[in-house]
C-alpha cells in the first residue's frame, strides 16, 4: 500500500495527525494507497517554512531561479514514463494520454515560466517634462495554490511554475482524489536543489486542508483551479481578507458546426473535444451545435467514430477512454444520463457504466454518450456534467446559435467549424468566452490569455497574465524639477 506524504520545508514528512485517507485507482475500484489526512496544523508549519524562505528566495536572481525550475523540467523529462503511469493509475485515464499530454505539459508549464521569467519586463512612463514613472513587479509573498483531479500534474505545475519564476514560495494542495503525482514532484524537487520552504505540498480534504490555506492570514494570494461551487466558497473566505484571488473553474462549452466547414477535420477535432479525458476537461465541447443543413450528414459520421471508440484498460495501448476519476463521479455522470431521459433525450449510444473482464471490472468506466433531441436550455445543456457525454442539436442561422451558445451560465471556451473567416471573425466576437477556437481544439500556446468570464472564473493564466497575478505592480514617480 503506497503510503505517501506531504512535503515541508524540504522535508517529507507524515501528516501530524497520524491520520490517512484512502486513494483509488479508478481502473480496479479499490483502494491502491493512502494519503496525508492533514489539518491545519500541517498547513501552519508549511506556512511557517514558505515565510521562513521567501526572503532568500525572493532575493534570488531570477537567473538562479530559473535554473531551478529548469532542472525540474528536466528531472520530470528524465521520469517521464514512471510519472505518466502514476497518472494513469491514480486519474484512471487512459495511459496513452497521460504519456502524450499530461507529463509532456507539466515539464513545458515549467520551462516556460523559468525562461518567460528572464523577459519579463515593466513600464515605464514619461510625464511630459514632469516627471518620471517607472513599475516594479515584485513577488508578493507566499502563494496559496489548490488544484484538481482532472489534469493532476498539468494544473499544478501550471500554478506552481510562474507563482515560483516570479520569486514567490507556496503552499500548494492538490486533489485528495489524484495526489500521486504531486508527491513524485515532491521528489522531484528535493533532487533538483529546491531550496527549502519553498515548495509546500500539504494533502488532504478540501473543506479541512483547502479552506486552511485560503482563510490564512499569512497567505495574500490564492490561484484556484476546480468547481464553481467551490470557487464561490474560496471567494466568500478570500475576498473580504483582501487576498488577490485566480479562479479557474467550470465550463459548459459550445461546439459549432457550420454548414461550410471541413467535415473530416471537424469530425476528427469534435470527437477530441468531446470526450478527451474521459470529457473530463474543462475545455472539452459538450454541447454541439450543427447547421441544419449538414445536420444528418454530421450526426452520422461523428456516431461512427464515437461507436468505435475503444472503452478499455487504461494500460493497454489501444485504449480510447479510461475510467472517469471516482465512484462518485461515476454517479454523478449516470444521474446526468438518466436526467436527460427524463427531459426529453434520446440517448443514440452510450451512457451506462462498462464492465470490462480482468482486473478492471470493478472500475468506473462509462461508454461514451451522444443525446440529441434537449432543448438548449434543459438542465443536461445548462449544468457541467465533466463526464464523456455530449449533447447535440440542430440550428439555422447564426444569429439562433449564438443566442444557445450565450445561453449557460459559464463562459470559459468555444469552437467554431467554418471556412468562412468573415463568418469566424465575426461569430467568435459575439461569443461570451474567455477562449475560441476556430476548426481546431485544445491548440494551446502558453503566451496567450487562459480563463473565462462569467461563472468559469476570475482573472487569466498563461503567460505575462500568470506572471503579472503572481507580482504586486508599484508606480514610482520621480519629478525632473
Ligand atoms: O472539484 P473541487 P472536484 C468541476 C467538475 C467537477 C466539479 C467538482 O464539474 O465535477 O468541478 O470537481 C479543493 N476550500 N471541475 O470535486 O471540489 C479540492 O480538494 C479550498 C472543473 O474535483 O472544486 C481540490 O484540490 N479548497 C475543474 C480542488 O479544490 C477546496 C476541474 C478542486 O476540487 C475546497 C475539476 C474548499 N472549501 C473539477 N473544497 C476545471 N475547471 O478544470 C474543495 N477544495
Amino acid at each position: 500500500m503506497d503510503k505517501i506524504q506531504n512535503y515541508i520545508d524540504g522535508q517529507l514528512t507524515d501528516p501530524l495527525s497520524g491520520h490517512y485517507l484512502e486513494n483509488y485507482n479508478p481502473a480496479e475500484g479499490v483502494v491502491y494507497g493512502l494519503i496525508p489526512d492533514s489539518d491545519e496544523k500541517d498547513v501552519q508549519r508549511a506556512v511557517k517554512a514558505a515565510t521562513k524562505a521567501f526572503p532568500v528566495w525572493s532575493a534570488m536572481s531570477v537567473a538562479e531561479r530559473s535554473d531551478v525550475l529548469l532542472k525540474v523540467a528536466d528531472l520530470i523529462d528524465r521520469d517521464s514514463d514512471l510519472l505518466a503511469l502514476a497518472e494513469s493509475v491514480d486519474n484512471g485515464k487512459p495511459l496513452s494520454l497521460a504519456k502524450s499530454v499530461d507529463i509532456p505539459r507539466a515539464s513545458s508549464n515549467m520551462r516556460f515560466f523559468a525562461t518567460a521569467i528572464l523577459h519579463f519586463s515593466s513600464e515605464s512612463h514619461l510625464t511630459d517634462n514632469k516627471a518620471i514613472n517607472y513599475t516594479t513587479r515584485t513577488p508578493v509573498g507566499v502563494a496559496g495554490c489548490i488544484s484538481p483531479w482532472n489534469l493532476p500534474l498539468y494544473l499544478f505545475t501550471w500554478k506552481i511554475a510562474p507563482a515560483l519564476a516570479a520569486g514567490n514560495t507556496v503552499v500548494a494542495k492538490p486533489s485528495e482524489v489524484t495526489p500521486m503525482t504531486a508527491y513524485l514532484f515532491s521528489k522531484i524537487c528535493i533532487e533538483a536543489g529546491l531550496p527549502s520552504g519553498v515548495l509546500n505540498i500539504v494533502h488532504g480534504l478540501g473543506p479541512k486542508v483547502g479552506q486552511a490555506i485560503v482563510e490564512h492570514p499569512d497567505i495574500p494570494l490564492i490561484s484556484f483551479t476546480g468547481g464553481t461551487a467551490t470557487g464561490k466558497s474560496i471567494a466568500a473566505t478570500a475576498a473580504p481578507m483582501f487576498k488577490k484571488l485566480s479562479l479557474e473553474l467550470g465550463g459548459k462549452n459550445p461546439n459549432i458546426i457550420f454548414g461550410d466547414c471541413d467535415l473530416k477535420n471537424t469530425v476528427d477535432e469534435s470527437i477530441r473535444a468531446s470526450f478527451s479525458n474521459q470529457g473530463q476537461i474543462c475545455l472539452c465541447g459538450s454541447r454541439i451545435f450543427v447547421q441544419r443543413s449538414i445536420y444528418d450528414q454530421f450526426l452520422k459520421l461523428f456516431l461512427e467514430r464515437v461507436k468505435a471508440l475503444k472503452v478499455g484498460d487504461p494500460l493497454e495501448a489501444g485504449s480510447d477512454i479510461g475510467a472517469v476519476v471516482s465512484q462518485a463521479h461515476m454517479d454523478k455522470v449516470l444521474a446526468y444520463i438518466e436526467l436527460a431521459k427524463k427531459e426529453g433525450g434520446e440517448i443514440l449510444c452510450g451512457g451506462a457504466q462498462v464492465k470490462l473482464p480482468g482486473r478492471c471490472e470493478n472500475g468506473y468506466f462509462i461508454a461514451p454518450a451522444v443525446i440529441t433531441g434537449l432543448d438548449y436550455n434543459c438542465r443536461v445543456n445548462q449544468e457541467e456534467i465533466f463526464g464523456p457525454v455530449v449533447s447535440v442539436m440542430p440550428f439555422d442561422s447564426e444569429e439562433e446559435v449564438i443566442g444557445y451558445a450565450n445561453s449557460t451560465a459559464y463562459g470559459l471556451s468555444a469552437t467554431i467549424f467554418t471556412e468562412n473567416l468573415k463568418r469566424a471573425h465575426r461569430v467568435s466576437h459575439q461569443l461570451k468566452s474567455g477562449i475560441v477556437w476556430v476548426n481546431c481544439w485544445l491548440l494551446r500556446d502558453l503566451r496567450t490569455p487562459f480563463g473565462g468570464m462569467k461563472q468559469s472564473g476570475v482573472g487569466r493564466e498563461g503567460g505575462e497574465e500568470a506572471l503579472r497575478f503572481f507580482t504586486e505592480a508599484k508606480n514610482i514617480c520621480i519629478s525632473l524639477k
